[in-house]
């Protein structure tokens, strides 16, 4: 009897041992990293004419995991970003403000570009330079923050953001 209540504890205490093991496995591979599921790509702000007060971020977000929500953006130039849509009204293309942010479905690529979904940065602290590197942070609903580097560009050649589309 003392043997098998022996023999019964140390499968208890073994299985203790693995389980324990296991979950510390578990942990170690879980804590390393948060889950990078929104990769960024393709990010550049437009080099807004001298004076400008505004200048027009675009990006390529790639969503590999699970639906996810671009909620909220900021830099450390600039007073605001906020996340914006161009919508045809009457036949003139406006800016939109994307209150609730912008989906970015799963598996899914979504591009913010010139005359679609853009980060509109607001109130600069100084005027941005051709070449120059802005550090946006991208307030994710799942996937949480994420520093993007934004190269500034100058963009000739396509209609100037925000001009209207009508005459
Ligand atoms: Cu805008």
């Amino acid at each position: 009897m003392s043997r098998v209540m022996t023999r019964t504890m140390q499968a208890a205490a073994l299985a203790l041992l693995l389980w324990q093991g296991v979950g510390r496995a578990d942990a170690a591979a879980a804590a390393p990293q948060p889950r990078a599921t929104v990769i960024a790509s393709e990010a550049w702000i437009r080099l807004p004419p001298p004076a400008a007060g505004v200048a027009a971020g675009y990006v390529e977000l790639h969503n590999g995991g699970g639906d996810d929500r671009l909620v909220g953006a900021s830099a450390a130039g600039f007073g605001q970003v906020q996340i914006h849509a161009m919508r045809m009204q009457g036949e003139v293309m406006r800016m939109q403000v994307l209150a609730d942010g912008l989906a970015l479905p799963a598996g899914r690529t979504t591009s913010l570009q010139p005359g679609g979904y853009h980060l509109m940065l607001m109130l600069p602290k100084r005027p941005l330079q051709d070449g120059q590197h802005v550090r946006v942070r991208l307030q994710l609903a799942r996937a949480g923050e994420q520093n993007v580097d934004f190269v500034v560009r100058d963009g000739m050649g396509q209609a100037a953001h925000g001009a209207g589309a009508g005459r």
